[in-house]
């Protein structure tokens, strides 16, 4: 018999749902545009749908300007997500409540924070709320999304990765791919929105 029915994967008491980074500039035409990036905006406005009484949080990537991980600096990546800008706002699509709760990340010039829990108010807050569940999508697979996961996972939470609303930058092919298995393969489960309205 199988032990897992769809109603466990409705969205409940206890639950929240994580939008991770679904900024201008990680989407198409931005300055660290994420392949179809653009796609995840109407798939997570579906789970929000799903939310619509319960918790919804939202991560930004909230760097200053000449922050390290930007490559004048030495960094990896192009300048992105500074704090103010256009490029840092969250897509305008991305129907948030206004009780959604926003939660900066990566704000300091000497460090990078892949992860939204990392120098974040995140686990106090989902704690405080007796939040145990995370639905978790956004930006990017294989850099925020999978850290905040990982996090989440060592945190205690009980993770439901939403597949069908996180996209990969794919540095390296495969890139995502590998990010998804190392989720599952440490205790994520994935879902897309089917299991939860059909
Ligand atoms: C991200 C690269 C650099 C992300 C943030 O949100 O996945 N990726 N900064
Ligand atoms: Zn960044």
């Amino acid at each position: 018999m199988n032990t897992t029915n769809q109603n466990d994967l409705q969205p409940q008491q206890g639950d929240a749902l994580l939008i991770v980074d679904v900024q201008n500039d990680f989407l198409p035409g931005g300055s660290l545009a994420v392949p179809h990036g653009d796609e995840v905006v109407p798939a997570l406005n579906r789970y929000l749908r799903a939310f619509q009484n319960l918790p919804v949080y939202a991560t930004r990537d909230w760097h200053p300007e000449r922050h390290c991980s930007f490559k004048a600096q030495g960094g990896p990546w192009p300048p992105h997500c500074v704090a103010g800008t256009r490029g840092a706002e969250l897509a305008a699509a991305l129907r948030l409540p206004s009780s959604a709760v926003i939660i900066s990340k990566a704000t300091t010039v000497d460090y990078d924070a892949y992860s939204g829990f990392q120098d974040t108010e995140l686990d106090s807050l989902l704690h405080s709320t007796s939040i145990r569940r995370l639905f978790i999508g956004g930006l990017a697979t294989d850099y925020c999304v999978l850290n905040t996961v990982r996090d989440a996972l060592g945190l205690g939470y009980k993770v439901l990765l939403l597949a069908d609303a996180m996209r990969a930058v794919d540095v390296q092919p495969g890139d995502g791919q590998r990010a998804e298995a190392e989720m599952l393969s440490l205790g994520a489960q994935r879902i897309t929105i089917e299991g939860i309205t059909a």
